[in-house]
């Protein structure tokens, strides 16, 4: 798939921007808080994904917008553009009158801290160098109680109709055996390898941050970096995972306090709830507190680190 913009429209519009996104969508939330702090009002068009319902990303009208089957898309003046990392540079530099940023060391530190927290590629490889890529395994424990919402006949169409087979056949098996899935030991490993690996860039943004001379983490501005952590961090805190991985971490900690104190992360992740993400996070609260081997698993994973 081609990413950034493209050269051609997808759709004959006068809006100047449309947003294609999910409520639960990490990366769509990331480009959601980006157009918020940007002030751009945008055409909203919600796409269901399985977790909040049905295979709309594979429907015939949505793959003409994006044949890969994913969102966020986002369109100005009707073209569009692909990769959430691409669209929330796309926003900013519009927003400046696309003046190219100069390579000073904060634009460097900026690129590196957002780059670090794209999801770039196939989402259970490359977990050293991108953060982002460690949170599709982490987040296997919310798909499945999501997922137990979701009628399965529902996910079959996604075998007939989705471009990436290999997330469906996932998602089958999360509907079929729920958590118990997640204790075939490949899946179990994935688990524990994306926590470590992840704990490991907490740790450099722990460091940075207490290093860090302003209130965000490249100074006293919010910048694109800031927006491409709130994400992940909120995914921790809604997967029940952040009391371990932020523990011992102050830095980490009081960061995301401020980041959902901001008004963007308000409008673009709170208000934007979904039913099955909030019965989904209450029923694997309970499965965290009462299950043997989520219990376990939780603890073995906090002692790992
Ligand atoms: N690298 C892409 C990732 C896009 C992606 O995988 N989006 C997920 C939601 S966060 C999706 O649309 N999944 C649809 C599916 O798996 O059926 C980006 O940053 O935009």
């Amino acid at each position: 798939m081609p990413i950034g913009l493209q050269d051609y429209t997808v759709e004959e519009t006068s809006s100047e921007w449309i947003l294609y996104h999910n409520d639960f969508s990490l990366c769509s939330r990331k480009v959601r808080i980006c157009l918020f702090e940007n002030g751009l009002d945008y055409v909203s068009k919600h796409i269901d994904l399985i977790e909040t319902g049905k295979y709309e990303v594979a429907s015939k009208e949505f793959l003409k917008i994006n044949p890969g089957a994913t969102v966020p898309v986002l369109l100005h003046r009707g073209r569009p553009i692909y990769e959430s990392h691409e669209q929330i540079k796309y926003i900013f530099h519009h927003a400046r009158d696309n003046k190219v940023s100069e390579e000073t060391d904060i634009q460097i530190a900026i690129d590196y801290w957002t780059e670090k927290a794209s999801m770039v590629g196939n989402p259970v490889t490359e977990h050293k160098k991108y953060a982002g890529n460690t949170i599709g395994p982490l987040t296997f424990p919310l798909f499945a109680t999501m997922l137990s919402y979701v009628p399965v006949f529902e996910i079959l169409k996604g075998l007939i109709f989705h471009p990436i087979r290999q997330r469906v056949v996932i998602f089958l098996m999360l509907k079929i055996f729920g958590i118990n899935f997640l204790k075939l030991a490949p899946i179990k490993n994935l688990i524990g390898s994306s926590f470590k690996d992840l704990n490991s860039h907490l740790v450099e943004l722990e460091i940075k941050l207490s290093s860090s001379e302003g209130q965000w983490l490249i100074g006293d501005k919010f910048t694109l970096a800031d927006i491409s952590w709130s994400v992940i961090l909120h995914r921790l805190e809604e997967c029940g995972w952040s009391y371990l991985l932020f523990k011992n971490k102050p830095f980490v900690e009081a960061y995301y306090a401020k980041i959902k104190k901001r008004q963007s992360f308000i409008q673009g992740i709170v208000f934007q709830s979904n039913p099955n993400l909030e019965r989904g996070i209450s029923d694997l609260k309970e499965y965290i507190d009462q299950n043997l081997f989520l219990k376990s698993l939780h603890k073995k994973l906090g002692k790992s680190i």
